[in-house]
């Protein structure tokens, strides 16, 4: 697709007249054909254009005069200029500046969604609705939307505008109407605001179903799993460097028994290493310090190599409090915390351990120094058993065991790949504590509302192995969006014998297909040629380029680069890296010397560590405990955690929040039209709208409508079937033949109609509920 900013020359002139004669300069053609008001017939009513200038930005112009397939337009400030008829965009009329939900639109286009976003956001309404999907505009500020006062309004329904906290409640609503599951699905670029957002639909479920206690510990598990998740990036100051599905359990009546975590593996690191570390190292007391021999964060090569240390108004000594103190509420007990200290502080004297050259052919061993007695007296081992792992590899050859010294470079990487093991060991360790500690009781009725808050879309000028990953994410999340709001939409329709129009919609399963098929598919060829010793990126690209020509949504480019068509749009990605980050470079010396420890968290890394699988081996073989134990590549785990999720996210209502970022300088009151638009498209916004407005998006079994609404009906009709009794509430009501259908079991309304009924059938029953008590207190 046509870029919209692709505006090559245009001419605003500030003149008076406009009659000068001056040479037209064309327009590009619109590059939006898919908007059925930008048609000739609806120019002809409206007032009021958008017109695009050269900076890509739209603006509001009235049309002066058309001649041919020119016009001239007059822009606010005065400013005239003459564009070819045909790439005017018509405008809403004022009355509909700022609408609550687009559908209400008229004219529905890019410039009038665009527009009405921005002007909401100009006065704190962050919150727009896009049909059936929530669209959150970051505010990059504290906005007064939130805390008790407002959750109670959105509770009683008295504030009625879009809300994270009417989706929570919409979805709690839901769960106990329908008995089924729910899910709230939040999708947007790094810094949109999905973790925030994610805070503030837990808080909304703690408000309506605590009780029990537990929900305050389930939102303490958002300082711990920040500490340890997050990091600085140039794109945002807390970014999460994992993906997670929480689970929030319901018991029968109504409250919070328990939560489960479920995290994707972690992704790049940040700018700043995670925010623990420097916690750690700015909060740790006396006592602890001594312990753990502990230095100041500048002293850590792995904290330096940023040169950032702090970040502007955080307090890392007081969030180190603030952790110590969550891990006490999710029941860590304090020599457990201090293990996890320990092996924080393991990881950073790792860092500090440097070698030593001690033959002519580059072989090392690690310097004696106070680091390496530092690693080894924190993790409860030998010191020599350390010297050894970092500095020589077992290799098996057949049925023999040889020795391998260590290059300076291989050494760094083994000690590198140790440090990173222990952590990500550390996290996955965390979480389980943390889902003990919020198992969900006895009392389950099964019923639950899944969080998930994972990272956007990712299309940058450079994009390797970590984007490629995080983009096959996005594009699973898109199919299931996709299947619930389109497919399964059409499909419902047909099936019930409506009249609908068959609305396409992009379907990504091909592009999906070329991540997934085997064994000719982008994980399963990236999975083999890591298993070979001599593969590398150069020959990675070439095998893809190969065999995953022939799929319309692959591209290979030259060199190491290949190209995918994702639903968002195309990435190309640079294969330089990806053998390397797939494969897992941890030795099995490494896992032999975590399990020779006497402390129990790196005891428990290395069991943890060898899974027993029949997925292909990537890297070396393990014994262990007699049977061959492998190890999975980094891609096929996340591939597989990937399908655990969406098969928990499978079940349930889906409920989707699209944040959106309004500008890169993460800075309160400024909107970038292009940027927001580019997000937009890349969550299909725009194209849910369209398509949801066009059909019938609200619908009820005649059994149900008939029950749910037949004590309204004022006279009583002679037939009692649900079909009559639904007709006949219909025509009371006077609803507008156009706004609904009778399929063969359900009623179709459009959008907004349901609510005329509900308000009736509260406002009738409160009627009752009074009447009855007043009817009580007359008896006694
Ligand atoms: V990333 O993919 O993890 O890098 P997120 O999670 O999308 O990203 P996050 O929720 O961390 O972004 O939001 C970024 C920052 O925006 C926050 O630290 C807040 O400073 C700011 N933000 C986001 N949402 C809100 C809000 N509703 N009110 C105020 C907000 N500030
Ligand atoms: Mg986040």
């Amino acid at each position: 697709e046509d870029s919209p900013y692709s505006v090559q020359s245009v001419s605003i002139g500030e003149r008076s007249s406009i009659d000068d004669g001056d040479p037209v300069v064309p327009l590009p053609q619109s590059n939006d054909r898919r908007w059925s008001d930008t048609s000739a017939y609806a120019r002809k009513k409206v007032l009021q254009f958008w017109v695009q200038l050269p900076n890509g930005n739209w603006e509001l112009g009235k049309v002066l005069s058309t001649s041919g397939e020119e016009s001239v337009i007059k822009l606010p400030e005065g400013k005239v200029l003459k564009v070819i008829s045909e790439t005017l965009v018509p405008a809403n009329p004022d009355i509909l500046d700022g609408v609550d939900d687009l559908m209400q639109l008229s004219y529905l286009n890019e410039p009038a969604v665009l527009y009405n976003l921005e002007y909401r956001y100009n006065q704190d309404m962050i919150y727009t609705k896009a049909g059936p999907v929530l669209v959150a505009v970051n505010p990059f500020k504290e906005v007064p939307l939130y805390g008790s006062r407002n959750i109670e309004a959105y509770k009683n329904r008295s504030n009625g505008s879009p809300h994270v906290y009417a989706i929570a409640d919409t979805a709690i609503r839901e769960m106990i109407r329908d008995e089924v599951n729910q899910s709230i699905i939040i999708s947007g670029e790094s810094g949109a605001g999905k973790t925030e957002t994610a805070k503030i639909a837990m808080q909304y479920l703690a408000a309506l179903g605590g009780g029990s206690g537990i929900e305050y510990e389930i939102l303490k598990t958002n300082p711990i799993l920040e500490a340890f998740g997050n990091a600085k990036t140039l794109r945002n100051d807390n970014s999460s460097r994992f993906g997670k599905l929480i689970e929030i359990h319901f018991s029968e009546t109504g409250k919070i028994s328990g939560a489960k975590i479920q995290t994707l593996v972690q992704c790049a690191e940040g700018e700043r290493s995670y925010h623990i570390f420097y916690q750690l190292c700015a909060g740790a007391s006396p006592t602890l310090r001594e312990k753990l021999n502990l230095r100041s964060a500048k002293e850590y090569k792995y904290l330096i190599q940023s040169n950032c240390y702090s970040i502007n108004g955080v307090d890392d000594a007081e969030l180190f409090n603030a952790v110590k103190e969550a891990l006490d509420i999710v029941h860590v007990s304090k020599e457990d915390q201090e293990s996890v200290f320990a092996m924080l502080a393991a990881v950073l004297w790792l860092g500090n351990v440097s070698f030593n050259i001690i033959d002519n052919e580059n072989h090392v061993e690690p310097e004696p120094d106070e680091s390496l007695s530092t690693v080894a007296k924190l993790m409860g081992c030998n010191i020599n058993e350390l010297k050894l792992a970092l500095s020589k590899r077992n290799m098996r050859v057949g049925n023999d065991t040889i020795v391998q010294k260590l290059t300076l470079s291989q050494a760094i990487d083994a000690r590198d790949a140790l440090a990173k093991s222990i952590y990500a060991c550390l996290f996955d360790w965390l979480v389980k504590q943390i889902n003990k500690s919020l198992a969900v009781g006895k009392r389950r009725t099964g019923r639950s509302i899944s969080i998930l808050d994972i990272y956007g879309f990712e299309s940058f000028n450079k994009n390797s192995f970590e984007q490629f990953c995080i983009n096959y994410a996005n594009e699973r999340l898109q199919q299931h969006f996709n299947r619930h709001l389109f497919k399964l939409e059409q499909e419902e329709y047909i099936q019930d014998g409506i009249d609908w129009t068959r609305v396409d919609f992009e379907d990504n399963q091909n592009c999906l297909g070329l991540f997934e098929k085997k064994p000719l598919g982008l994980l399963s060829l990236l999975d083999e040629e890591s298993t070979f010793p001599n593969g590398t990126d150069l020959t990675l690209a070439n095998k893809l380029k190969q065999h995953l020509n022939a799929n319309s949504c692959f591209r290979g480019d030259r060199g190491k680069a290949f190209t995918v068509a994702h639903y968002a749009g195309e990435v190309t990605y640079e294969t330089t890296g990806f053998l390397e980050k797939n494969r897992d470079l941890l030795h099995s010396d490494s896992i032999q010397l975590l399990s020779s420890c006497s402390s129990h968290l790196p005891q428990a890394f290395a069991s943890s560590m060898l899974i027993h699988s029949e997925k292909p081996i990537v890297g070396p073989l393990y014994k262990a405990g007699g049977a061959d134990s492998q190890r999975l590549s980094v891609a096929t785990k996340f591939k597989g955690q990937l399908f655990q999720l969406m098969q928990r996210l499978g079940n349930t209502t889906p409920h989707f929040i699209r944040c959106i970022k309004p500008n890169n300088v993460q800075s309160p009151g400024l909107y970038e039209q292009g940027l927001v638009l580019q997000q937009l498209r890349c969550c299909g916004v725009l194209e849910v709208v369209r398509i949801s407005r066009s059909g019938f998006p609200t619908r009820m079994s005649h059994q149900k409508f008939a029950q749910r609404y037949g004590f309204l009906l004022l006279e009583s009709i002679a037939a009692k079937d649900p079909l009559s009794v639904s007709v006949a509430i219909l025509h009371q009501f006077n609803i507008l033949p156009e706004m609904y259908q009778v399929g063969y079991t359900k009623l179709f309304f459009r959008t907004g109609q349901i609510g005329v009924l509900e308000d009736t059938r509260n406002r009738t029953l409160h009627g009752i509920l009074r009447l009855q008590s007043c009817f009580r207190g007359h008896q006694a």
